[in-house]
C-alpha cells in the first residue's frame, strides 16, 4: 500500500521581481516542501532538489526539449521565433546540429584563440585602470565588453549592430518565462532585432574564416543541410552572448564579496577555471530551463501527467545541500565544482562551455596579474530576466599589484 502525500504547492511567482532580485530563499522553500512542487500560478510541476533536476536532465526521452524549455507548450502554441535545432530539439532532429557544434567549439579547436584572448584580456585591464582608475564598474567595463570583443569576432560577424546581441539574448532569456512586463518591454524593438539576428548568419555577410564559417563548410560537407546552416549560427548568436557577460559578473562578484578567494586564485592562478566554474555552480547565470512530459511520470509518489512543463530549478539544484553540503551557499576554490548543472547535464549539456571557460579563464588571469585586491566600492544592482541571474551594474575599487 502506498500513502497518497499530497502534492505540495506554491503560489508563489518564481518570475516576480521579488524572487528575481532574491532567488535563494524560495529557491530553499522549494527544496524542502518536496521532491515536487505544484507551482498553482503556472500550473507547472517544479523540481528544485539536485537530484530530480538532475535526472530530468538526463532523461531527454521523458522530459522533451522539442515541445519549448520555456513556459510556453509548442504542442499547442506557435514559438515566436524559428525553434532551435539544437536547445528546442530532441534526437534524432538534434543529433547532426549537435555534433557540428560540438566539434567547431570543442577545446582542440578552440587551442588557436588562446594566445590571442589572453592578449585581449590583457590590454583591456591595462585600458581599464588607465582610463579609469581603480573605481569602475566591473559589469559594464568588464564583463560586458571582454565577451563583446572576442566572442562576435571568433563566429565572424561584421562589426556594424553587435550592440543588438544583448538586448536580443535578454529578450529571448525573458521570453522563456511567462509573458510578463519583462517581455512586454522587449516586445517592441524584438521585431528589428530579430531581423539583424537572422542577417548575421548568412553565408556572404560572415567573415571566411570563424565558427559562422565552420558552420557553413559543414554544410557544404552534408553533415547538415543548407537550411539548417544559418539556424545554427543563430544559437551561437542567441545563446553565447548574454550568458557569458553574466558568467563573467557572477564570477567578478563572487571574488569582490570574498577577498579571502582573491588571495588564493593570485596564490594559485591555474585556479582561475576552476573558480569560474565554482561561480557558475554558486551564481548559475542561467537559472532555469522548461522540460515536457512526454508520457505519466512518477516523481516522489506524485503522477505528472503527459504533456504538462516541468520548471527545472538548475540554481536551486546547484546550491542543494544534500548535494553539495551545508556549505553551499559559500562560492569556495577548495571544492571540485564537477557536477553542476549550470551548464545543464546530458545531452544538452551547454555546448559552447568551453568558450564561456576560455573567455573566463583569460580575463581572470589577466585580472590577477595585475590587481593585487578587488572590493564591492558601493551596493551591486541586480538586472532582472525571467531566466538569466544577472547584474546591472557593480561598482569595484582595485587596488593594482
Ligand atoms: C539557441 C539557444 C538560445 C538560448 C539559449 C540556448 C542556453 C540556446 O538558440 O540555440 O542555450
Amino acid at each position: 500500500m502506498t500513502l497518497a502525500v499530497s502534492l505540495p504547492t506554491s503560489d508563489a511567482d518564481p518570475f516576480g521581481h521579488a524572487v528575481l532580485e532574491d532567488p535563494i530563499p524560495f529557491h530553499a522553500a522549494l527544496r524542502a516542501a518536496g521532491p515536487v512542487v505544484h507551482l498553482t500560478r503556472y500550473d507547472v510541476h517544479a523540481f528544485a532538489r539536485y537530484e530530480q533536476v538532475h535526472a530530468a536532465l538526463r532523461d531527454w526521452q521523458g522530459f522533451q526539449s522539442a515541445a519549448g524549455v520555456g513556459l510556453a507548450n509548442f504542442r499547442v502554441e506557435k514559438p515566436w521565433r524559428p525553434p532551435s535545432l539544437l536547445l528546442e530539439a530532441d534526437p534524432p532532429h538534434h543529433d547532426a546540429p549537435r555534433r557540428v557544434l560540438q566539434k567547431i567549439l570543442g577545446p582542440r579547436a578552440l587551442r588557436k584563440l588562446r594566445e590571442g584572448w589572453t592578449a585581449d584580456a590583457e590590454a583591456l585591464v591595462e585600458e581599464v585602470l588607465t582610463e579609469h582608475g581603480p573605481e569602475f564598474d566591473a559589469v559594464t567595463r568588464l564583463a560586458e565588453v571582454f565577451p563583446l570583443r572576442v566572442f562576435p569576432d571568433a563566429v565572424g560577424i561584421p562589426a556594424a549592430g553587435r550592440e543588438n546581441l544583448l538586448p536580443y539574448g535578454d529578450h529571448l532569456f525573458n521570453a522563456f518565462g511567462p509573458p510578463n512586463d519583462l517581455v512586454e518591454k522587449g516586445a517592441s524593438r524584438i521585431g528589428e532585432l530579430s531581423a539583424w539576428t537572422n542577417a548575421q548568419c548568412a553565408r556572404d555577410v560572415l567573415a571566411p574564416a570563424g565558427f559562422g564559417a565552420d558552420i557553413w563548410a559543414a554544410a557544404d560537407r552534408g553533415e547538415i543541410t543548407r537550411e539548417q546552416a544559418p539556424l545554427v549560427v543563430r544559437s551561437l548568436l542567441s545563446a553565447g552572448v548574454d550568458t557569458t557577460v553574466h558568467g563573467l559578473s557572477a564570477v567578478l562578484y563572487a571574488f569582490a564579496s570574498n577577498p579571502d578567494q582573491w588571495v588564493r586564485l593570485r596564490a594559485e592562478p591555474g585556479a582561475a577555471r576552476v573558480a569560474f566554474d565554482e561561480a557558475v555552480r554558486w551564481e548559475s547565470p542561467v537559472q532555469t530551463f522548461f522540460r515536457t512530459t512526454t508520457r505519466d511520470i512518477e516523481v516522489g509518489g506524485h503522477v505528472i501527467p503527459d504533456g504538462h512543463k516541468v520548471l527545472l530549478f538548475l540554481g536551486a539544484a546547484n546550491r542543494d545541500p544534500e548535494r553539495w553540503g551545508s556549505r553551499a551557499d559559500e562560492f569556495d576554490l577548495g571544492r571540485d565544482p564537477s557536477g553542476h548543472v549550470g551548464f545543464g547535464m546530458g545531452l544538452h549539456q551547454c555546448v559552447g562551455q568551453h568558450v564561456a571557460r576560455l573567455e573566463a579563464e583569460s580575463l581572470l588571469t589577466a585580472l590577477a596579474r595585475r590587481v593585487a585586491a578587488i572590493d564591492l566600492a558601493g551596493p551591486a544592482v541586480r538586472h532582472h530576466n525571467n531566466t538569466l541571474r544577472a547584474w546591472e551594474s557593480m561598482p569595484v575599487r582595485v587596488t593594482p599589484a
